[in-house]
């Protein structure tokens, strides 16, 4: 490892160098160890609105306990796998993608389980920005004669907690836009006809792995009046968990007995974001279970779409929200430049014609300076659909 000043901070240049297998044998455990801990960590994808953690102890080359962070009010990554310990751990090392905690929050702090272990050296990926912890727990193992250091597989470690990060650095949860679009990028004919442009197994994919892994969907109301979408996972096993259903709905159209609106009676997770002069006494009384949340509207008119992000992320139980629609919202996250992530399906159909809308009518720049710039991250198939994950911002 290579020395910082106060902390042993791992440079990028020997990262790089150990990721094509230059370096000691030493420095080769650790990070087979590390790459070990990310993969138990991505076993917590239910952990929101707690980070993905795993957690690897070890003492000389073996591996005496492992584990990771389920969800919020389950042991910490750090308690997990000292309670999962073959033998002592005294004298050992941890290698953990987080830095452990300090707090007494639903579960005590993982620097004192680990000082408390006899662990003499803590290898860590990146510093916890919650700002109960913050360094804090790093200084209670230094001070505890125990050797931090600090960068191992820092950036895979951040893009799995990407969501997590921006949410405790910003306040403002990770927004990722869901578009389905035909071959010439049209997201409906000119009749307004929408179902289904994308494939079956594309469909499959947003329910089960899109929706299931945000704390919150997000629409607007002319979404719900021309689709009635349920917004909801469809998984009913333990492996489902229904997010949050947020509509932007400005004078309160959304029918009462729309599937959002019934769902909430079940639920309790819809939320209704409408104009702050619009009368919503009648409409609270009627839909049970639904929220209604009052904002300032935007210049336009609308509810504001930064005023939105605002309310989600400082409310501390959302970390990403999942933005499907329609024109208005996706274009509206664009201009907030709120956009982190956009995943779309593009099927292998043409609808053509000056009338059938595009994915980003309602964006439009005259110069190619002002375009919105992306980067396209990965393309892959999904059944004859293909889905590009991109890059926004
Ligand atoms: C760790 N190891 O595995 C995780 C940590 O209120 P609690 O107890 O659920 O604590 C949540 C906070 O603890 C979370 O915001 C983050 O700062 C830290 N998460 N820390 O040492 C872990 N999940
Ligand atoms: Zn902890």
């Amino acid at each position: 490892m290579v020395e910082g000043q106060n902390l042993d901070v791992l440079s990028h240049g020997k990262q790089l160098l150990l990721r094509f297998g230059i370096g000691t044998l030493n420095e080769q455990f650790d990070l087979r160890m590390m790459k070990r801990v990310l993969r138990l960590a991505t076993l917590g994808r239910h952990a929101s609105p707690n980070p993905m953690v795993g957690c690897v102890i070890t003492l000389g080359n073996n591996i005496v306990g492992a584990g990771f962070h389920l969800r919020p009010g389950e042991l910490h990554a750090e308690a997990a796998a000292l309670r999962n310990l073959k033998s002592s751990a005294r004298g050992g090392t941890a290698y953990v993608n987080l830095e452990p905690c300090s707090h007494f929050g639903r579960t005590p702090p993982c620097s004192d389980a680990l000082v408390s272990a006899g662990i003499k050296r803590v290898v860590i990926s990146g510093v916890d920005p919650d700002k109960r912890v913050s360094g804090n727990g790093i200084k209670v193992l230094k001070s505890n004669g125990i050797h931090v250091e600090v960068g191992l597989l820092a950036e895979q470690s951040a893009l799995l907690n990407a969501a997590y990060l921006k949410q405790r650095a910003k306040l403002l949860p990770w927004v990722v836009l869901k578009t389905a679009m035909s071959a010439d990028g049209k997201i409906a004919t000119s009749t307004g006809e929408s179902r289904w442009i994308s494939g079956r197994m594309s469909r499959l994919y947003t329910h089960r792995q899109l929706r299931n892994r945000c704390d919150a969907i997000l629409c607007g109301v002319g979404t719900v009046l021309r689709d009635d979408p349920s917004l909801t996972t469809r998984l009913t096993s333990q492996s489902g968990r229904n997010p949050w259903r947020f509509i932007l709905d400005t004078h309160l159209r959304t029918p009462l007995n729309s599937k959002c609106v019934l769902q909430a009676a079940v639920d309790h997770k819809t939320l209704i974001f409408c104009g702050d002069a619009t009368d919503s006494a009648e409409f609270e009384r009627t839909a049970v279970g639904c929220t209604i949340i009052k904002v300032k509207r935007d210049p336009s008119g609308r509810v504001s779409i930064p005023d939105v992000l605002e309310y989600a992320g400082t409310r501390g139980d959302i970390l990403s929200v999942l933005v499907e629609g329609g024109p208005s919202v996706l274009a509206g996250m664009i201009r907030a430049n709120a956009v982190d992530r956009w995943i779309n399906f593009t099927a292998p159909i043409i609808i053509g014609g000056q009338d059938a809308p595009s994915v980003f009518n309602d964006i439009g720049v005259a110069a190619i300076r002002d375009t919105v710039q992306v980067v396209f991250r990965r393309v892959r198939r999904s059944g004859p659909d293909i889905v590009i994950d991109t890059v926004v911002g």
